[in-house]
């Protein structure tokens, strides 16, 4: 039986965007797991680009950006439920989305290595998970060589990382004040793709219990990294972002198709 496969590497969080959606849609799916800097020729192999996520459906069609999978998944949900609202509302939730995308995204991404880049034999079970024995053989002979390729390909340093924080810090400010009236989500009443982004792509710098790959606890991230999360996760943007994961991340709703 031909299904429908997602491609991607486990703890990246563009992947988890995507595999929140559709696992919020019920749609079934295999996820092919791959290593940093492997992923790129299953990427191509799988009808993408160089990035992950990449959804193959069952029918032949790719979709190889996190928004064009995200908007897959809404096609078999009931206008309520999509992640995209009709009108005004989407075009909210789209630009938002392409903004955090742009920015958040590669910002919480890069700090995210520049603080556990130097733990990599630790993080090792979160980075492995779901990848193949070969790839894992590779990953243990090798993280010198994978930790310098990530640091060249994203530019991680610690002058990039410290100007990555201080990014997140006012995509947090903003995201604080669009919330301080009280609304429950980023676009007013209704949960929507804003808000998977904003959470998934922030899931970096905070590391919530509820992400849909497994992700070390405070405890064992290393001491400073936990203490910047500590510090996000109690800003009103990081504990939105937590919200979002424990009340969102595991609810399913029901499927308006066959
Ligand atoms: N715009 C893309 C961004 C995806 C992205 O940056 N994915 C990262 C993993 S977090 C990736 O594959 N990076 C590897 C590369 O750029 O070669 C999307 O939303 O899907």
């Amino acid at each position: 039986m031909t299904r429908n496969r997602l491609i991607t590497i486990p703890i990246s969080h563009f992947c988890e965007k995507a595999r929140w959606a559709l696992d919020r849609a019920a749609i079934p799916y295999r996820e092919e797991r791959h290593l940093q800097a492997i992923h790129v020729a299953y990427a191509r192999r799988a009808g993408g680009g160089r990035t992950v996520p990449v959804l193959v459906c069952a029918d032949g069609a790719v979709f190889a950006e996190s928004p064009a999978i995200v908007r897959r998944c809404d096609a078999d949900l009931e206008p309520a439920d999509r992640l995209y609202p009709a009108g005004p509302l989407g075009d909210e939730t789209a630009r938002l989305e392409a903004w955090l995308d742009a920015g958040l995204g590669p910002d919480s991404r890069l700090w995210m290595y520049q603080a556990t880049l130097p733990a990599m034999a630790a993080m090792a079970p979160y980075i492995l998970d779901g990848t193949a024995r070969w790839e894992q053989r590779i990953f243990s002979g090798s993280r010198w060589a994978l930790n310098s390729f990530i640091r060249r390909y994203l530019g991680v340093s610690a002058t990039n990382a410290e100007a990555a924080m201080t990014r997140i810090d006012e995509t947090f400010e903003q995201i604080g004040r669009r919330l301080a009236d009280g609304r429950p989500y980023l676009c007013g009443d209704r949960f929507t793709a804003a808000d998977v982004a904003f959470a998934a792509l922030a899931a970096a710098v905070l590391v919530p219990p509820d992400y849909g790959s497994p992700l070390p606890s405070l405890e064992e991230l290393p001491p400073a990294m936990a203490t910047e999360v500590a510090r996000l996760r109690a800003h009103p943007a990081g504990a939105f972002g937590l919200r979002v994961y424990e009340q969102q991340r595991r609810r399913v709703v029901s499927r308006s198709g066959p």
